[in-house]
């Protein structure tokens, strides 16, 4: 019976607080299309039925896919023909084969698996369906981890034409979401090397097809394979309308496929930034929680802000619990609950793709679990999530990095007692009560949440204070003191020397509270042991990156310059800048060039990956600029590309270590001796 031929007038559904609301994550309120509700006092809503939409679940199976094989008889190796049985066989026992809609795998064809792979790739696959025992085995060894017999191209372009299918079904509504299970897996498949049990990369070549040839858009991946999917992410590292995200172990790159691209710090170039989403386990051993933690702070929102038209799931089941490979705990449970969260993306347009797993048992159940949930069952109960910390940890540094390119993750609201909670752990101290009640914003759902960002600055602020006796500077302007903070040691108009030093809070709260490895706090310390004054400016916009954050930055700058620094008798003045704040201070320089000359000893940046900034025209101005300033660029920046390199970007060089992309703290960090090296040089022969 559907909701249509109820007999009811109205039905009440009650809104169940323990439920995830994934509404929650960003601060809407609970509304849903074609739901036109009231809530009533006693958090019940008034519930108008909506004729049901039918949904239909696809499912890709050709048993030729198990005439892929290891030749090496007797020896067992995981990626075997009865991963795929064994799936279908619980599918089947469980009476959920009768509810699928079988689409029928086909071979990919050369011009589908080469918008992915070269020609020459292809071909090689291609010649071992002729090849003898010999030639196949010496073949599989020139790749890494791959064995072929005479069967393993046409299996693999089975595998490929299969995914395609059901997401070409999913695309033209002839079913709702599906699952392919098949084999060869894909994922490590690169554009040019076969590798990791993998030949066509599977899920990328479907991808590919469908913006070529199904004039789809915008296309999530989710990896939650127990590998990173380097093959893919190289496919799609510089296309934005890919996103790419992966959760894996990754062990400080031990872990199989072995390289640091899977890393957090790898997260795309180009129009692509923060389109590439790493999430690296660094040990074994991660359970249900961790990655429904993973889930809910990155994953969900992500998947969610982007909005795509079809997600695509690379479905290993190698971190299930029981893999021999993968060794961590995910249970059915969790697959089903990590499904159903993707369901609620792109109109439910899903497609889970198996990749790894090699523990036949493990994977049956798992993949029934996923099925289960995409015909439409409740995924089971999950107990409350308890992240490890090594996840906490692994999830903040994700957030660090990608907080910069999704609205959705930063700041952070949360409910005070858990804010209590990550404050403790990450800054180890106790007596952080008191920074609460500055800070407490807003009630939500009866319960008192804050602002993450702004406890962080409360925090720093009193640290500030108790550590190097520094005090908060008063501003005047109200518009400028929305988002800033400015902070500065007592002896600022004693001292003959004044650093100013302008950096961004970290939009994500938790990684710059971390006193021992805040760089800026350093920075401080190395300042104020010195007896020299400084003026700490802590700037939050509400929007990095756009004009009006500069321009709000700019004029914050010259407020410091004309209303403090003009009423000290500092002969030295050291401009010191990181990230965004590094255009203020040539923007400075610019606006109050004749006095700056005169009492500027010196400009240091570390821009990271923002823009170099210049100082405006005059070679006067340029000239001094360039003798008296040192930009710590990083290797891969492309300012390094300029043919023309002018000196109205000042002096650059490449940071010690010529670290690639990093966070700025990390560059500070690594720079920090240099840095204080090149102000003793200026110094030199001065009183310290
Ligand atoms: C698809 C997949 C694993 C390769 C491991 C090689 N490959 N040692 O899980
Ligand atoms: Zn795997």
């Amino acid at each position: 019976m559907s909701v249509e031929n109820m007999d009811v007038e109205e039905l009440y559904v009650v809104v169940d607080s323990n439920k995830p609301n994934l509404n929650e994550r960003t601060n809407r309120t609970l509304k849903r299309p074609g739901l036109d509700s009231q809530t009533t006092t006693n958090g019940i809503e008034k519930y108008h039925p909506q004729p049901f939409k039918e949904s239909r679940t696809g499912f890709v199976y050709d048993i030729r896919m198990r005439y892929h094989g290891n030749l090496h008889e007797g020896e067992y190796h995981p990626e075997d023909p009865s991963r795929i049985s064994g799936i279908a066989k619980i599918l089947e026992t469980y009476n959920c084969t009768e509810r699928l809609v079988k689409i029928p795998a086909r071979e990919a064809t050369k011009e589908e698996v080469c918008l992915v792979h070269s020609v020459k790739h292809w071909n090689e696959v291609d010649k071992t369906a002729g090849m003898k025992f010999e030639q196949l085995v010496e073949t599989g060894d020139q790749y890494n981890s791959v064995y072929l017999n005479n069967d393993s191209a046409f299996c693999a372009r089975l595998a490929c034409g299969g995914v395609i299918e059901l997401c070409k079904a999913v695309m033209q509504g002839t079913v709702t979401n599906g699952f392919a299970n098949v084999r060869p897996p894909g994922h490590h498949a690169e554009p040019e090397e076969a590798m990791g049990f993998c030949l066509f990369n599977n899920v990328a070549v479907t991808a590919k097809c469908l913006r070529e040839y199904h004039h789809v858009n915008k296309i999530l991946i989710l990896d939650w394979d127990i590998h990173h999917g380097n093959g893919t992410q190289k496919a799609f590292y510089n296309d934005p309308n890919v996103v790419y995200c992966s959760i894996h172990r990754y062990e400080n790159g031990e872990f199989y496929p072995g390289s640091e691209q899977a890393n957090y710090t790898y997260f795309g170039s180009g129009e692509a930034k923060g389109k590439t989403i790493n999430i690296p386990w660094p040990r074994a051993g991660m359970y249900d929680s961790d990655y429904i933690y993973a889930f809910d702070k990155v994953v969900m929102p992500i998947a969610d802000e982007f909005s795509p038209d079809i997600v695509i799931v690379s479905a290993g089941f190698d971190a299930a619990e029981g893999d021999p490979i993968g060794e961590n705990h995910v249970s059915p449970i969790a697959f089903g609950h990590m499904t159903h969260r993707l369901k609620s993306i792109a109109n439910g347009r899903l497609v889970l793709a198996l990749e790894g797993g090699y523990n036949i048992d493990s994977i049956s159940r798992s993949a029934l679990a996923c099925v289960k949930v995409l015909l439409g069952e409740a995924p089971d109960r999950l107990p409350p999530i308890k992240p490890s910390k090594d996840c906490m940890e692994t999830v903040h540094n994700v957030l660090r990095v990608q907080s910069r390119y999704w609205k959705s993750l930063a700041p952070e609201h949360v409910e005070i007692a858990e804010g209590m909670r990550k404050l403790k752990y990450y800054c180890g101290r106790k007596g952080c009560d008191q920074d609460m009640g500055a800070v407490i914003k807003e009630r939500t759902l009866g319960k008192i949440a804050i602002d993450m960002t702004e406890m962080l600055k409360a925090y720093r602020v009193r640290y500030l204070y108790e550590t190097f006796r520094m005090v908060p500077a008063p501003i005047s302007n109200d518009h400028l003191k929305k988002f800033n903070q400015i902070t500065c040691s007592q002896n600022l108009f004693t001292s003959n020397i004044i650093f100013i030093f302008v950096h961004e809070t970290n939009r994500t709260w938790q990684v710059s509270i971390i006193s021992e490895i805040d760089s800026s706090l350093r920075f401080i310390d190395t300042i104020t042991k010195q007896d020299c004054a400084i003026i700490d400016i802590d700037f939050s916009p509400s929007n990095p990156g756009d004009s009006q954050s500069r321009h709000e930055l700019n004029e914050l700058l010259l407020y410091v310059w004309d209303n403090m620094i003009l009423h000290t008798a500092a002969r030295h003045v050291f401009l010191l800048g990181a990230g965004i704040g590094c255009a203020s201070l040539t923007n400075l320089i610019t606006e109050r060039e004749p006095m700056i000359l005169d009492r500027v000893g010196g400009v240091i940046m570390v821009p990271s990956e923002i823009e170099v900034p210049k100082v405006g025209r005059g070679t006067n101005l340029i000239d001094w600029y360039y003798e008296h300033s040192c930009i710590f660029v990083p290797g891969d920046h492309p300012y390094w590309d300029k043919k023309q390199k002018s000196k109205v970007f000042g002096r650059c060089k490449l940071p010690v270590g010529n670290i690639g992309a990093a966070p700025v703290s990390e560059i500070l960090d690594q720079c920090h001796q240099e840095i204080f090296r090149y102000v003793y040089t200026i110094l030199a022969g001065e009183e310290l």
